[in-house]
């Protein structure tokens, strides 16, 4: 019999049996690979968005900005992000969160100058949300930020340039190649997306932790911290930019390092395994303070690590994300809707799964070998 299922002839032709499958070019009946809403191959309302970012390659590394509150777990994100070989680290901002906002911006210094990355620019961002009052993360972080051994002694040399504008002119000049994580309060993305409105157009990926997704939050039952400092920066943020988003509750289930994991880490004998041990050391006492054993989760480095190495995300789905920016017990609350039946109001894709032991191998590559890419496959 000719086969004509090639679309190219009209209608079925005459010796068509039972046994031939009908043909997609004219079949009108329900085809459930298509058809059902919840099947990854319906059109990705994503596609072509910030939350559909290229795969970098260490060949392609994508250029990157990164804004960030720098604490413990943010210096982390730093060195992981600067010694990837998928990174082209363009500048770190720094907006107002975890740490006094001077201290911030010593702890971004030493941590660039710690990997060889003297000549990355640091600018100095917002010192202080859009509207509301908001309180640091020391007690997690320790006075300085860093961990409460280590309080960088260096005067670190910014830019001039305001973060949110480094930003906004970064984008421009890359040309719709450039990658932002945000790994702090919004207030600066918030900034730059008002001082320019096609913000959106001008970046090929956006990755921001924040938010606690069906779950209890880090600061209250309701918020996470990065989005409880500035809600209304997040508001805003999630509304008008399509982010891959990176929330506590992802951390708390793959982006976990125990006890075992710290010793593996103090047991390298490198000045890095040395400054992951120090700039955690009050996030372990606090987390054994709590009855967590002293386990701590590294939510700033995994977002960095989806953002370097997306091959690690075992599922993601997209989602329309509201936050709720009143004061009160519902302050920084992310409403996440991942109903299909509201698709066209979809604004964010989720992480819902990482692969939680390749991640681990890429933070002991990073304090081992200074290279988090160099474990990549190792399990
Ligand atoms: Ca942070």
């Amino acid at each position: 019999m000719t086969d004509d299922r090639d679309g190219t002839t009209a209608g079925g032709s005459a010796d068509t049996t039972i046994d031939d499958p009908p043909d997609p070019a004219t079949d009108d009946s329900p085809d459930p690979a298509t058809d059902d809403p919840h099947s990854t191959a319906v059109a990705d309302p994503l596609e072509g968005t910030t939350a559909d970012p290229p795969t970098p390659t260490a060949e392609t590394p994508i250029p990157l900005v990164i804004d960030t509150d720098t604490a413990s777990d943010d210096a982390v994100a730093v060195a992981f992000a600067a010694l990837s070989d998928r990174v082209d680290l363009q500048a770190v901002t720094v907006v107002a969160g975890n740490a006094p906002f001077d201290a911030q911006l010593r702890n971004a210094a030493y941590t660039l100058s710690l990997v060889g990355a003297d000549d990355v620019p640091l600018a100095a961002g917002a010192r202080r949300p859009l509207v509301k009052s908001w309180e640091h993360a020391t007690e997690v972080h320790g006075p300085s930020g860093f961990g409460g051994e280590l309080d960088p002694d260096v005067t670190p040399t910014t830019t001039g340039e305001y973060g949110p504008e480094t930003i906004c002119r970064l984008a421009r000049e890359h040309d719709g190649e450039l990658g932002l994580l945000a790994i702090g309060p919004l207030t600066n993305v918030a900034e730059a997306l008002r001082r320019d409105p096609e913000l959106a157009d001008n970046l090929a990926g956006v990755w921001v932790m924040g938010g606690a997704v069906h779950c209890e939050g880090n600061v209250t039952p309701a918020a996470e911290y990065n989005v409880w400092v500035d809600p209304d920066a997040a508001q805003l943020v999630t509304r008008e930019l399509p982010v891959t988003l990176v929330d506590w509750g992802l951390t708390c289930r793959d982006g976990v390092l125990d006890t075992a994991a710290f010793d593996r880490i103090a047991s390298f004998d490198t000045e890095l395994a040395s400054f992951l041990t120090a700039v955690t050391a009050r996030a372990r006492e606090w987390s054994r303070e709590r009855g967590d054993g002293g386990a701590v989760g590294q939510p700033d480095c995994l977002a960095a690590a989806v953002a370097a190495s997306p091959e690690l995300v075992e599922s993601s789905v997209a989602a329309h994300v509201a936050v709720d920016a009143r004061e009160g017990v519902t302050r920084g609350h992310t409403v996440v809707d991942t109903d299909p039946d509201t698709s066209e109001r979809i604004n964010a894709r989720v992480v819902t799964a990482v692969d939680a032991a390749a991640f681990r191998e890429r933070l002991f590559g990073l304090a081992a070998e200074g290279d988090p890419d160099s474990r990549v496959g190792v399990e």
